[in-house]
């Protein structure tokens, strides 16, 4: 059991975090701020790199392929890549403080999921990348002597990784550690939210002896920034992106022309289904998480909670008295509930709540912003949110929000469970509750997603297929997965 985290100040205070092209740390050129989202201050400020510095990069990650990093044997990359890992636990306050400072999260969720998953992404990629097997084909020829197939796996070449805000460390290693671990070099584009913990992690690159351009770290927007540039870039092989579907979509268009690969892990409008039979007080706490985690920004959180009918008014209630008993406050005040990402995000969750009002939805807790009469009033809190009676065409009820609300309805038979769930142009994950395996297998065999739980949510195995279908995703990561995407195999046919 690791001890409780020190606290200790955010590393880059008053600061300008750099990018790393080359094995240089760069803060030359444009800069932009990044805000507080717990009081709206300015903690640091942050090197945008342009489509020079973009170009750079890439071209020092092509170098690279060709340098010491490419003729390391698996184990020495995988042997560089626990060193990571080593380094993120060595450092864990600092890692824990500037994914806090720059998304105002809970220290327990910083400290649980967020800088742990971090390291363990490191060390599972190389676990993996070691117990890789390769294919053997033996074949007869018409001389009778035959012939042996056996593949090799290749790198890509230059990836770009490009991540979100919500959890942005995780998001982030959870593709540079594959890529790594499977040769290739790597240009990671954190959001402009949150460059803190990447900023942390090229520091973590460096002192472990990573040649020079094996990891490129570039802050920025995307449209007409580093992002549009990275991904329009035609020296990048790959791109492993994660974050909006439109976002999506307008990557596949930077990215048609040099006909790169794709693995995209987009939104998300996931279903929680709980049945009558299902454990009553697990389902409820279950649920509660699967909505308010990280203040409802998880791809995964549960946007539409259906229940069957005999439980319906008594399961919302409690679900109802739940979410008021949330807590909301600063990281490390105890709180269940930090802020939102930004004000700008928080305008547009408040949009979706007061939508929810005038498509006739009824606000059964939250709607609001609460006031704390102190800095805190500068942040980006919202009310945890539930609304009833909305109908199934509703905006609210179609479109991904990203915030802490949910739309409660309920469902008569297991076939429009089934319906009401897969009712949607999203098909990431969906959380099942039910005492009933036979129908837990059924149900969960039906969701159009790519993940389901059974009577629990986000709880993850990193060698299972982890993504999305429909608007969800392209592609899955997590174990081989994430190993295929980052490799090209490659046939040697030996004639004998
Ligand atoms: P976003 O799409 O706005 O931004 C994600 C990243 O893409 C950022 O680094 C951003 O700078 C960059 N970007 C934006 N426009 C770009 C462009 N035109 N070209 C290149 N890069 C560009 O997403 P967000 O607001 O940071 O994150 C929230 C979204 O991410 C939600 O939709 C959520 O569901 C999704 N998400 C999905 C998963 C998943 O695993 N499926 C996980 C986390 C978040
Ligand atoms: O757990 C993971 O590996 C993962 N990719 C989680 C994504 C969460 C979305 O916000």
């Amino acid at each position: 059991m690791r001890p409780p985290p020190r606290i200790v100040p955010y590393p880059f205070a008053g600061a300008r975090l750099p990018c790393l092209v080359g094995g240089e740390f760069v803060s030359a050129g444009r800069q932009f701020d990044n805000i507080s989202p717990v009081d709206g201050r300015l903690i640091s400020t942050v090197t945008e790199a342009d489509a020079a510095l973009t170009d750079r990069a890439v071209g020092a990650a092509r170098s690279a392929l060709r340098g010491p990093w490419g003729r390391l044997s698996t184990p020495e990359r995988c042997a560089l890549l626990r060193k990571v890992a080593e380094r993120i636990e060595a450092r864990f306050d600092e890692f824990v403080s500037a994914e806090i400072a720059d998304t105002g999260k809970t220290l327990q969720q910083a400290s649980a999921l967020d800088i742990p998953r971090g390291a363990a992404n490191f060390r599972a990629y190389a676990d993996l990348a070691l117990a890789r097997a390769s294919e053997c084909f033996e074949m007869g020829t018409p001389d009778g002597r035959g012939a042996l197939n056996y593949s090799v796996h290749k790198p890509v070449g230059v990836v770009a990784v490009i991540a979100p805000w919500n959890l942005p460390f995780l998001l982030l290693t959870w593709k540079v550690a594959p890529a790594l671990a499977c040769g290739n070099t790597v240009v990671a584009k954190p959001s402009e939210e949150t460059p803190s913990s990447a900023a942390l992690l090229a520091e973590v690159m460096q002192e472990v002896g990573l040649p020079p351009g094996v990891f490129n770290l570039l802050h920025g927007f995307g449209p007409g920034s580093a992002g549009e540039a990275l991904t329009r870039h035609p020296d990048v092989d790959a791109i492993a992106f994660t974050g909006e579907s439109a976002t999506g979509a307008a990557i596949m268009r930077s990215a048609a022309d040099s006909v790169k690969a794709l693995s995209f892990e987009l939104g998300g409008k996931n279903a929680a289904l709980v049945f009558a039979d299902a454990d009553f007080d697990a389902a409820l706490a279950g649920t509660l998480r699967s909505v308010f985690s990280n203040c409802g920004q998880v791809c995964l959180c549960s946007e539409r909670v259906y229940v069957e009918r005999p439980i319906f008014e008594r399961f919302v209630a409690a679900l109802a008295a739940g979410a008021r008993a949330l807590r909301i406050g600063a990281p490390y005040d105890g709180a269940d509930l930090g802020p939102l990402i930004s004000r700008s995000h928080r305008d547009k969750v408040l949009g979706y709540y007061r939508l929810a009002r005038s498509e006739q939805g009824e606000i059964l807790c939250g709607g609001g912003v609460p006031r704390f009469g102190d800095e805190r009033d500068g942040g980006a809190f919202i009310e945890p949110t539930i609304v009833r009676g909305l109908a199934e065409d509703a905006r609210c009820v179609k479109e991904e929000i990203f915030g802490p609300i949910c739309h409660v309805a309920p469902f008569d038979s297991e076939e429009q469970a089934v319906h009401l769930a897969n009712d949607t142009r999203y098909g990431l994950a969906a959380a099942l509750w039910t005492s009933n395996l036979q129908r837990a297998h059924r149900v969960a065999r039906q969701m159009e997603v790519g993940i389901a739980w059974v009577n629990d949510w986000f709880l993850r195995d990193l060698r299972t297929p982890f993504g999305g279908v429909k608007l969800s995703g392209i592609g899955r990561e997590g174990g081989a997965h994430s190993l295929a995407f980052f490799s090209e195999p490659m046939n040697i046919c030996v004639k004998l």
